[in-house]
Order: C-alpha cells, then sequence, then structure tokens
C-alpha cells in the first residue's frame, strides 16, 4: 500500500516559532525508510505552501466572537490541505500529514472525512477543544477538536467544522494538561477521554484497544492525530509545550503497534497527522526520529 506523505509547515497556530521545520525534520529523522521497513511505500507529494508568519497580521480575520490568531492563514492552508488528503484517498493512498502545529488537523481531519463517518484517536497531552471564546491563549492549536466539531464560532466557519465526525466517536489518549474552562468542555462532551491515570491503572494496550472500539464503532475509518508532546519531555524535548508526567518511549510504540495490529485485522486506519515536533527546542533530533519511529509502529514495523 501506498503512503503519501504531505508536509505542512505552519506555525500560525503555536506561540513557539519552530514547529514550522517539524516536516523537515521528520523526514530527515528517517521517515521514509523506517515506513519501508514497516512494508509500506511512501510517496513524497512535498510540502504545502505556508507563508511566513511574520508577513501576515494575525488580527487581519478576527473570528466574530473571542479570539483565534491567524484565522485567515490557517483556514487557507487548511483548506488546501483538506482537498490534498481527499485527493490522497481518491487515489488510493493513505495520506500521512506532518506538521506543523495541531491546528493542521482541521485540514486532515476534515478532509479525511469528505467522503466518510471518520472517527479519531486523539494522542495528546492537552484536548485541545477550546474554541476562540474559551481559549486563554488565542492559539489555534488547542482549538482544533473544537472546530472540527464545530463548537461556538467555528459552527459558523463552513472550512473549520467536519460534519462527519461524530464527538462520541473520539477518544483522547493520555490528556494531562486542560485548561480550567476545557475541564467542563470535556466532562460534558460525548467523547471518551483516557488520561494518564487511565494508563497507569489499566495499561496502554488496554486503553487503546478501548480507544479504538470508540473510534470504530459506527464510523467508515480512523484518523490518528499524534502530539508529539504526548510524550514525556524527558523523551520528547523537542516540543513547545511540553507537560510532565507523560508516556514513556516503550508505552508510545506499544500504543501504536495496537493501532497497526487492528489496522491490519480491520482497516481501521484511514489518515493520520504527526504534529508539533520543533527542531529548535530538540536535541539532536531525538523528537523528530521518535515522531518517524512512531509512524511506523503505526504502520505495522515489529521487531521480528
Ligand atoms: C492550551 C495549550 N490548552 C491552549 N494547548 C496545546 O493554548 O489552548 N495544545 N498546547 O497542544
Ligand atoms: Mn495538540
Ligand atoms: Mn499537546
Ligand atoms: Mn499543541
Amino acid at each position: 500500500s501506498t503512503v503519501r506523505i504531505i508536509g505542512v509547515p505552519m506555525d500560525y497556530g503555536a506561540d513557539r516559532r519552530g514547529v514550522d521545520m517539524g516536516p523537515s525534520a521528520i523526514r530527515y529523522g528517517g521517515l521514509a525508510s523506517e515506513l519501508e521497513d514497516a512494508g509500506v511505500e511512501p510517496v513524497d507529494a512535498g510540502d504545502l505552501l505556508v507563508p511566513r508568519a511574520e508577513e501576515r497580521d494575525p488580527d487581519a480575520d478576527p473570528p466574530t466572537r473571542g479570539t483565534a490568531k491567524f484565522l485567515r492563514e490557517i483556514e487557507d492552508v487548511c483548506s488546501r490541505l483538506a482537498d490534498q488528503v481527499a485527493d490522497a484517498l481518491a487515489n488510493d493512498a493513505f495520506p500521512l500529514v506532518l506538521g506543523g502545529d495541531h491546528s493542521v488537523a482541521i485540514g486532515s481531519m476534515n478532509g479525511s472525512s469528505r467522503q466518510a463517518q471518520l472517527g479519531a484517536i486523539w494522542f495528546d497531552a492537552h484536548a485541545d477543544l477550546n474554541t476562540p471564546e474559551t481559549s486563554p491563549s488565542g492559539n489555534v492549536h488547542g482549538m482544533p477538536l473544537g472546530a472540527i466539531l464545530g463548537r461556538d464560532v467555528f459552527g459558523e466557519m463552513g472550512w473549520a467544522h467536519a460534519p462527519n465526525v461524530r464527538e462520541d466517536a473520539i477518544a483522547y489518549v493520555g490528556l494531562r494538561s486542560i485548561d480550567e474552562r476545557e475541564r467542563d468542555l470535556v466532562r460534558d462532551s460525548e467523547m471518551t477521554a483516557f488520561t494518564m491515570a487511565d494508563i497507569d491503572e489499566r495499561g496502554m494496550t488496554a486503553v487503546v484497544e478501548d480507544a479504538l472500539s470508540v473510534a470504530t464503532n459506527d464510523t467508515d475509518g480512523v484518523h490518528v492525530s499524534l502530539d508529539l508532546d504526548w510524550l514525556d519531555p524527558t523523551t520528547a524535548p523537542g516540543v513547545g509545550t511540553p507537560v510532565r508526567g507523560g508516556v514513556t518511549y516503550r508505552e508510545a510504540h506499544s500504543a501504536l503497534e495496537t493501532v497497526s495490529r487492528r489496522h491490519e485485522e480491520e482497516g481501521a486506519l484511514r489518515s493520520m497527522d504527526v504534529v508539533e515536533v520543533n527542531p529548535i527546542l530538540d536535541e539532536r533530533n531525538e523528537t523528530a526520529t521518535l515522531a518517524a519511529e512512531l509512524t511506523a509502529s503505526a504502520f505495522g514495523k515489529r521487531i521480528l
């Protein structure tokens, strides 16, 4: 099978500059050869064109309520990304999106859900469920799920809301940093939230099995969104918003191997993004290299 790599060197959604270099760093970290080891054929579609943030005004197109920086730019990039992802699927290629900050997921999931009911697993320290009205930062990387679900002002933005993604088909794995107002949003939602405490108690494999059951229930496929700050910062230092107490190296591999097993059994996976790698903050590209390895695990790379 063919995996189409789509790079999105975008940093509009995060405060820490440098995440725009993520796609290069992940490629340099050995993504193509890792994927070949996993038995899939990588085809690199290159990077989307993303104008530099310095040349843009973050408040040029503010939302009608609340704060969201670079909204016009994010719409432009995510709309083009959604087309690319839909095009890959139409040509029997698996869309693998390299971020960039997590706002790229708005484009990936819109594209992936155009012709299908889409479930999702959100591997992240954060809930990413803010909206311009609840966000403490105005950074859209903390809002992609709010956007995809059409919450608040996002409901009025056709490019952001993905109507074929149901709340009850989304599962978080590894949550440990939620904003004050976001906590109630998560509690009151129909999403399934597995926190670090659930992983401690039940083990990663059981948790990911459950997350897969949520995301495959009454859907046509699963989107895996992998934010590298999901891992503990000692293992993945190259991220803009590290939170200690994260997933270990072994747990991470085990999680993505569990995804690949379900994919081999029932073709569960439909699309994936790997986001928030920031080479400026990294140590000798280890976070980007880990991102490449974990992606290969998702596609079935095994020790034997
Ligand atoms: C925070 C940070 N919840 C915000 N979010 C991050 O700004 O909304 N998501 N870092 O990955
Ligand atoms: Mn995130
Ligand atoms: Mn995060
Ligand atoms: Mn983030």
